[in-house]
């Protein structure tokens, strides 16, 4: 029998994650079998490491060629307007979110692709939602364009997987940090800005109060969870719309003390903005029970590991 080798597109690949995932799916399956593609030009740390394309998701029939011409057998789509961004322009982020997504069920469903991965978010629940241990099924409310363009998107994952067989699989990513590449304009971005800032400035503005727990994952746990689950037999997935994932949860208040054990002269102050609003509408703590179940999901990095290694890779 023929191994099919796969050969995997990232869409968005310039991105928060889209950088780091590349880099590591280059790692596992050879960085000619990664084609990384962005609307952007290339991250200076994607170059050289394999091949790139420009890349509009919105594009469905250039896509479509792509996929063909490239022999591509699996999609990581990254490309979103986050929660804070999509704020400011609700019918550009939804459109963006959904045609994207859209676009790519479709030519996974004509092309028979072998896998699609696409990212949720714990921003799908809202106020009505449990705020503590939110459970992977409950009340679901979204109060933010992204949350609804990330709920919406789950419905159809789940569709196109019960109605055309499309093995799409996706995670509720709780606020990601990393040093590698700058976030996207979401409400969790402060706690990638206070690391930087606390380098910098010895000092940080926290534009969400200090006691805004929100559920949050160093990166490296990220990218080992969406290779964990796309690596997982098919057999072992029950959701598919998308898994509850979880690390840690922590405020404002608690990264400063974690970042003062480094830094003993870091000082935090609060003006809260927009995003509070955003940021009191979800969970505090996420129940990833049924990804410990499924696939035997297991975080690494606390909030004090988390802080080590950051303020290690920004000096
Ligand atoms: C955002 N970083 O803030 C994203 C994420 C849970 C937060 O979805 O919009």
């Amino acid at each position: 029998m023929q191994i099919i080798k796969d050969r995997i597109l990232v869409i968005g690949a310039c991105g928060q994650i889209g950088v780091e995932l590349t880099t590591e799916l280059r790692r596992i399956y050879g960085s000619e079998n990664v084609l990384a593609s962005d609307l952007r030009e290339e991250h200076p740390l994607l170059k050289g490491t394999g091949p790139y394309v420009n890349c509009d998701v919105m594009n469905k029939e250039m896509l479509h060629v792509l996929v063909i011409r490239h022999n591509i057998t699996q999609i990581y789509l990254l490309a979103a307007i986050l929660s804070a961004t999509g704020e400011k322009n609700p019918a550009l982020a939804w459109h963006i979110n959904m045609q994207s997504l859209l676009n790519v069920l479709e030519i996974a469903r004509e092309e028979k692709l072998h896998k699609i991965y696409w990212p949720s978010s714990i921003a799908v629940f809202g106020p009505t939602s449990p705020r503590t241990n939110t459970p992977q099924h409950t009340i679901i409310e979204p109060t933010t364009i992204y949350g609804i363009s990330k709920y919406a998107g789950e419905r159809w994952c789940e569709y196109f997987h019960a109605h055309f067989g499309v093995d799409v699989r996706s995670l509720r990513y709780p606020g990601l940090i990393s040093y590698k590449s700058a976030p996207g304009g979401g409400t969790t971005d402060y706690a990638v800005e206070i690391y930087h800032e606390a380098l910098r400035d010895k000092e940080y503005t926290s534009f969400l109060s200090e006691d805004t727990y929100l559920p949050m994952m160093y990166m490296p746990d990220a990218i080992r969870a969406t290779i964990e689950l796309m690596e997982a037999p098919a057999e072992k997935i029950s959701i598919r719309s998308s898994y509850n994932l979880s690390a840690m949860s922590f405020s404002p208040k608690e990264i400063s003390a974690s970042i003062q054990k480094h830094i003993p002269e870091f000082t935090i102050a609060y003006k809260e903005d927009f995003r509070q609003q955003i940021a009191n509408g979800w969970p505090q703590s996420i129940d990833d029970s049924q990804a410990q179940k499924d696939w035997n999901w297991k975080p690494q990095y606390d909030l004090d590991a988390m802080t080590e290694d950051m303020l290690k890779n920004l000096a």
